[in-house]
């Protein structure tokens, strides 16, 4: 009886064609885990779809959110002179590397680990004891607006900037541009950039031209079905995975930003806005974690349809769009300076056992598992 009652509590969770692939790919990572000694099962733990979490497991992360963007930053003011929270420093990180993590050999391998910093200082410096969730691009490409992330209610990432005459840069004006007015950030503060605003009319300049000084504002957004509805769906996911059989092609499809665009750009500019479809400064809005999240599983599942092959493999430059530039290597090092200890290579955050693992977890005799991400913590 309780065991069926535990059934019948556990979340309904959702499958897709690209679980699908996952659940296919898992055996050959269980087999690369069963081989080492100190990545062992036990010390994994669990990244979910938003969807998936229960109301309490929501507010536990928004909480924990919340709190960094409260707590003070961590940076030198003389250097950093906008920097006011520990949020802002993550933000402040990705602006001062912007040129050399895009288009570039260390795409992956950087954000991976800046969305791996962003947790662990959730759960070290914000008492938070749960993961990173993801944002499943595909489960509410057709109207992410309604979604639970972006719906405005308290238990969402807040919803859609208010309503105002504007334009975006890269779809058709939505139903926002202005400022966000319900959920959990409203309130929230942007103190950083703007760089490469992607919304006019714009947000007050930067006192300096590094973004680095404070320009404090609302957070902006314009949320729309028009490019997840096109180039995010499940099956725009699938088809990266699966029809992707190099690293170069892989990263590449996922970063186009033309005529098609890759889930990378997809992802960012459903949101938009500012900062969110602010190249540099994107990291300040709080939905870029659930949407680096995602990217991070999309690349997970992909090195896990060809564990062997896919697990130490790199293309692409030092700097972005670096023709004729050196060529980046699994030696060289990601450094996160202010929200991470470690300067790691490359090669240690392409490895299925130092950081993202996706696990299924079977709560039914079903073949529909729960689609869990489960991380290891670096040693
Ligand atoms: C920016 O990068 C330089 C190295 O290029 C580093 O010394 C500095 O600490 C970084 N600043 C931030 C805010 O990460
Ligand atoms: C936003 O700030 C106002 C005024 O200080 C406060 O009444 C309100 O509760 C805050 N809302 C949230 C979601 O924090
Ligand atoms: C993946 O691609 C292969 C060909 O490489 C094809 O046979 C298979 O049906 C595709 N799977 C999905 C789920 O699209
Ligand atoms: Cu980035």
């Amino acid at each position: 009886m309780f065991y069926l009652q535990l059934l019948l509590l556990a979340p309904v969770v959702y499958g897709d064609a690209v679980s699908d692939l996952w659940d296919k790919g898992k055996p050959a990572l269980d087999a690369q885990l069963a081989k080492s000694t100190t990545c062992t099962k036990d010390k994994l733990l669990v990244r979910r779809e938003w969807g998936d979490l229960s109301a309490d497991d929501k507010k536990a992360y928004i909480k924990a959110v919340l709190c960094i963007t409260t707590s003070p930053s961590k940076l030198d003011p003389a250097k950093v002179p906008g920097a006011k929270t520990r949020y802002d420093d993550f933000v402040a990180v990705h602006i001062n590397q912007t040129m050399s993590i895009h288009g570039t050999g260390n795409f992956l391998s950087w954000h991976r680990y800046f969305t791996w910093a962003y947790e662990q200082v959730l759960r070290n410096e914000c008492g938070y004891t749960g993961t990173q969730p993801y944002w499943d691009w595909g489960r509410w490409s057709a109207n992410p607006e309604t979604s639970p992330i972006f719906d405005g209610s308290e238990t969402s990432m807040s919803g859609n900037g208010e309503k105002i005459t504007h334009q975006s840069f890269m779809a058709p004006a939505g139903n926002g541009g202005g400022c966000i007015t319900s959920g959990p950030f409203k309130n929230m503060t942007v103190n950083l950039g703007p760089i490469s605003p992607a919304i006019s009319p714009a947000p007050p300049a930067n006192p300096r031209s590094d973004g680095f000084g404070h320009n404090p504002r609302c957070l902006r957004r314009d949320i729309s079905n028009y490019l997840s509805s096109r180039y995010t769906r499940t099956q725009d996911i699938l088809t990266l995975i699966n029809n992707s059989k190099t690293i170069a092609a892989f990263q590449n499809t996922m970063q186009a930003a033309g005529t098609t665009m890759g889930v990378h750009a997809g992802g960012h500019f459903t949101v938009a806005g500012d900062p969110a479809g602010d190249f540099y400064v994107s990291p300040g809005d709080p939905a870029f974690y659930l949407h680096h999240s995602m990217i991070d599983r999309a690349w997970t599942i992909w090195q896990a349809q060809d564990l062997q092959n896919r697990l130490q493999v790199i293309a692409g430059g030092r700097t972005m769009m670096g023709f004729g530039g050196a060529a980046a290597a699994l030696t060289d090092e990601v450094n996160l300076y202010s929200v991470a200890s470690k300067a790691w290579k490359i090669s240690d955050l392409s490895n299925a056992c130092i950081i993202a693992l996706h696990i299924s977890m079977h709560f039914s005799s079903s073949n529909r598992c729960a689609i869990n991400w489960r991380l290891i913590g670096i040693p």
